[in-house]
């Protein structure tokens, strides 16, 4: 045994790999040992290590990144529980290929144009009186203006609805305390509704927008026709957030680019990027929503392409619009759990700035102002708005909350994680170093109005030297982060190798009220009801009408009814299939060779395809799940007669 460890040990000094040895049988020091881990690293293990059949205490619901879904991942074990397929063609869900969720996919829909990806950045849970209820996630795609809705009930993507008025966004989506609105800003200023001006005239045409997505749970729907949006000046609108409690009513955006630097365009102007950081500050917007429905009520509103907006003078007189300063380069904007503070970070700042709600009601309502904008829109003094400023390190950009007056900002230049008391600015600070280049962070239960505490997760862009190399393009990394004790300690480091997320929240796991089954049997999971077309044992039958040909099928363990299906070359075909299980787990697929379409057939579920049998000759049809032990039996036949045979 000593020869082997030692062994180990020279291996260990003599190659790059940190690990080498086996595991040393079954005493804990001699494992210890061969591994080099310390009594540290032991104690983040017992905290981490979740035994085969025990479940986690929260689920993070992290964006994708350019994957264009959302990951569910468990806390404190980091184990991956499910990609959620949202503005992507996903095979394994059954998503994008053929079945009823190719029309979810179209809603988003841009200009005519068939977008087939997302990039993914702020997972928000729906809320009810401030705290996440596990009802529904939603999500937005900043390179297309896309928000959708995923309803916690299935873990499936209901609805992805196209901002008409313009073409990227950021500040999204963040939810109002009650989910009476989903707030989707522009992050990009063009022109609204998507029309044609040159950059000589951005001042003038570009603008930038905040969208009020009316939610109607009952529905689990966004409601276009009741939805309403605020024009903004075309500085580069960043991250939001959403007030609550006295707060509540409020939405706060985050900007960049009050030069309105727009690029080089061939006139000797700097690039965009320089030109867009000469000012120490820029502004926060302060947005009054109430106001904002009270004038939409009021029928104080332009229509831009389909959509009700209230021009940018008119929310800058009314005061639904109005404006302080924020250093430097801001990034994000973070309501406090008690909605009377906003914490803002400055990329090119050492501080957060935290800003005193009620001081800046006081100056909206007594008509203190500094100054104006370039729009009329009315700006409070910076100082006479402030709680106060903390010194955190080079480049802060989010904050998040724990349950004692504690925030944790993530700090990109730095790779930290700095703690700070958002109550007392004068508490000293700690800061725990990551790896590497931090963006967003999360925290359990984090952005309601009473976070959980207990951990953190830091969300790295770089993971260098902390993974086995995988070529020149890495994971992301993921650190979990226990705050429960008097020091941060640092836990587990998850890679996520397939998109760059941006933000994530977490939920206490028992808020979250998964169905095991669709029933009745045959549920459409679009209308949540049994669907006409679906079938009961016995029922299954083919119907030719013309050249259209409806088959009603079944699938079961471990067959699929009817199990062969004949069919003209060119007839147009729809395929009802019903899974007739209802037993947790059992789910079944569905795939037709050649003809490019797959489903995902959970217990209970209703799917139904349309496609025209264009190609002729024999194609299986199978079950694309190991669904039981004559899986592979779960077959049958579309046989698809030439035309003019
Ligand atoms: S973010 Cu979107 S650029 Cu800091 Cu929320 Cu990553
Ligand atoms: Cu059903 Cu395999």
């Amino acid at each position: 045994m000593r020869s082997i460890i030692l062994l180990a040990l020279v291996g260990c000094a003599t190659t790059p790999a940190p690990t080498a040895a086996p595991a040393a049988g079954g005493d804990l020091q001699a494992v210890m040992t061969a591994r080099g881990l310390t009594d540290t690293d032991v104690l983040a293990a017992a905290k981490t290590y979740t035994p085969t059949g025990k479940l986690d205490e929260y689920v993070i619901f992290a964006s994708g990144g350019q994957m264009g879904g959302l990951i569910a991942i468990g806390v404190p074990s980091m184990r991956i529980l499910k990609y959620i397929a949202v503005f992507e063609p996903e095979p394994w869900q059954g998503y994008g290929y053929g079945g009823l969720s190719d029309k979810v996919l179209a809603g988003g829909d841009q200009g005519g144009k068939e977008i087939t990806w997302g990039d993914v950045h702020h997972p928000n849970l729906s809320e009810t009186d401030g705290n996440y209820d596990g009802q529904y996630i939603f999500v937005n795609d900043k390179a297309n203006a896309r928000i959708a809705v995923v309803d916690l009930a299935d873990f499936q993507t209901k609805q992805i609805i196209a901002n008409p008025l313009i073409m990227s966004d950021h500040g999204g989506s963040f939810v109002t305390p009650n989910t009476d609105y989903v707030v989707e800003s522009s992050q990009y200023a063009t022109p609204l509704g998507g029309t044609y001006a040159p950059l000589s005239e951005y001042n003038d045409k570009y603008r930038g927008a905040a969208m009020f997505w009316k939610f109607d749970r009952a529905a689990g729907r966004i409601d276009a026709s009741k939805s309403w949006a605020v024009e903004l000046p075309p500085y580069m609108q960043d991250l939001a957030d959403a007030g609550k409690g006295p707060s509540d009513g409020y939405v706060f955006i985050g900007s960049w680019n009050t030069e309105r630097a727009s690029g080089s365009g061939g006139e000797g102007k700097p690039f965009l990027e320089s030109g867009a950081s000469q000012n120490d500050m820029d502004y926060l917007h302060i947005i009054d929503w109430k106001k904002g429905e009270k004038l939409i009520a009021d029928g104080k509103f332009t229509v831009i392409n389909g959509v009700k907006v209230i021009s940018l003078a008119d929310a800058a007189k009314e005061h639904v619009l109005t404006l302080v300063g924020e250093p430097k380069s801001p990034h994000g904007a973070d309501v406090t759990p008690d909605g009377k503070a906003i914490v803002v970070g400055g990329k090119l700042d050492t501080h957060t700035t935290i800003f005193e709600f009620s001081k800046i009601k006081e100056e909206i309502e007594k008509g203190e102002f500094a100054s104006k904008d370039a729009y009329g829109v009315d700006v409070l003094d910076f100082q006479k708005s402030l709680r106060g400023q903390k010194e955190i390190g080079l480049g802060p950009l989010h904050t998040v909350f724990g349950d004692k007056g504690d925030a944790y900002t993530s700090v990109f230049l730095d790779s930290t994680v700095v703690k700070w008391n958002y109550n007392d600015l004068n508490v000293p600070s700690e800061s725990l170093s990551v790896n590497y280049n931090i963006g967003h962070i999360t925290a359990a239960e984090g952005d309601t109005m009473s976070p959980d505490g207990h951990y953190v997760v830091a969300m790295n862009k770089m993971a260098q030297d902390r993974f086995q190399p995988v070529g020149p393009l890495l994971p992301q990394n993921f650190q979990l982060i226990d705050i429960s004790g008097a020091t941060m300690q640092l836990l587990y480091d998850l890679p996520i190798p397939l998109g760059e997320p941006h933000y994530a929240q977490m939920i206490k796991a028992d808020k979250l009220k998964p169905i095991p089954a669709y029933i009745p049997s045959g549920t459409n999971p679009y209308t949540g009801q049994k669907d006409p077309g679906a079938v009961a044992s016995g029922e299954e039958r083919i119907e030719r009408h013309g050249n259209k040909v409806d088959v009603y099928m079944s699938e079961i363990r471990s067959h699929i009814t009817p199990d062969f299906i004949d069919v003209n070359q060119g007839d147009e075909v729809t395929l009802h299939i019903t899974s007739l299980e209802q037993a947790y787990d059992q789910t079944h697929g569905f795939t037709i060779d050649m003809y490019n379409v797959n489903l995902s057939m959970e217990p209970g579920k209703y799917d139904e395809i349309t496609f025209t049998a264009d190609r002729a000759g024999v194609f299986p049809y199978y079950c694309t799940e190991f669904c039981s032990a004559l899986h592979l039996e779960m077959e049958g036949y579309m046989l698809v007669k030439p035309k003019g045979s």
